[in-house]
């Protein structure tokens, strides 16, 4: 039995909560707080007006891919205030999967550079708020300047399937990384 740590990060409301909640085999468990008047202004909410609570510390999922591998997954706070917390979140995880919301692309800018300075291996998921998707995978690798390696794949948070299917590729995307340093490093030692 192998058990692996996976971060969910991205933006402000992109569906982290959303989608460590529709995988895990244990209840969640969240951090949530009610937003108040004092986000107005801060917090944009046009995209998401059915959000009445916010993320302050992380969510803590778990999910086992197989008969031998369980991933502990943890979902990062989205309001930038604090990301200070991020830096203790990665801690020993193998790979992330940042959640990008393709109507506030910009909000990825900063979780996609966070793991590319930190060399952790991490892939893109789409979350495709009402089944809509206003970039195409293409585009958005454009936009992001994402290295074709990267897998940038189309999920729906709130689907079971889905997030677990986007988590194979993380999975499977960390492995191939962590050979390709692996032989590497071997290749240097000769
Ligand atoms: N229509 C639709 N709504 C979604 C989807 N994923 C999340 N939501 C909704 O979008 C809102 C934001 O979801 P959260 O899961 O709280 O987002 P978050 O990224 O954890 O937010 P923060 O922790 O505040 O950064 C909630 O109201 C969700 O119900 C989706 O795929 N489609
Ligand atoms: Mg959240």
């Amino acid at each position: 039995m192998t058990s692996a740590k996976i971060v969910v990060a991205g933006g402000f409301g992109a569906g982290k909560t959303t989608f460590v909640g529709s995988v895990s085999e244990i209840m969640p468990l969240t951090t949530e707080a009610m937003m108040t008047d004092a986000s107005t202004g801060i917090d944009n909410l046009d995209s998401t007006p059915n959000k009445s609570t916010t993320t302050v510390a992380m969510d803590f999922g778990r999910v086992s891919l197989d008969d031998d591998l369980i991933l502990y997954l943890f979902g990062t706070p989205g309001q930038q205030r604090f990301w200070f917390m991020w830096d203790d979140l990665v801690r020993g995880a193998i790979g992330a999967v940042v959640l990008a919301d393709t109507r506030r692309l910009a909000d990825s800018f900063a979780p996609v550079d966070f793991f590319e300075d930190r060399g952790l291996p991490y892939i893109v998921g789409l979350n495709c708020f009402d089944g809509l998707r206003q970039h195409s995978v293409d585009d958005v690798r454009e936009a992001l300047s994402i290295d074709p390696s990267v897998p940038i794949i189309p999920c729906d948070a709130r689907n079971r399937e889905s997030t677990k299917q986007t988590l194979i590729t993380m999975v499977e995307y960390a492995m191939r990384q962590w050979l390709a340093v692996r032989s590497a490093a071997a290749a240097q030692a000769h």
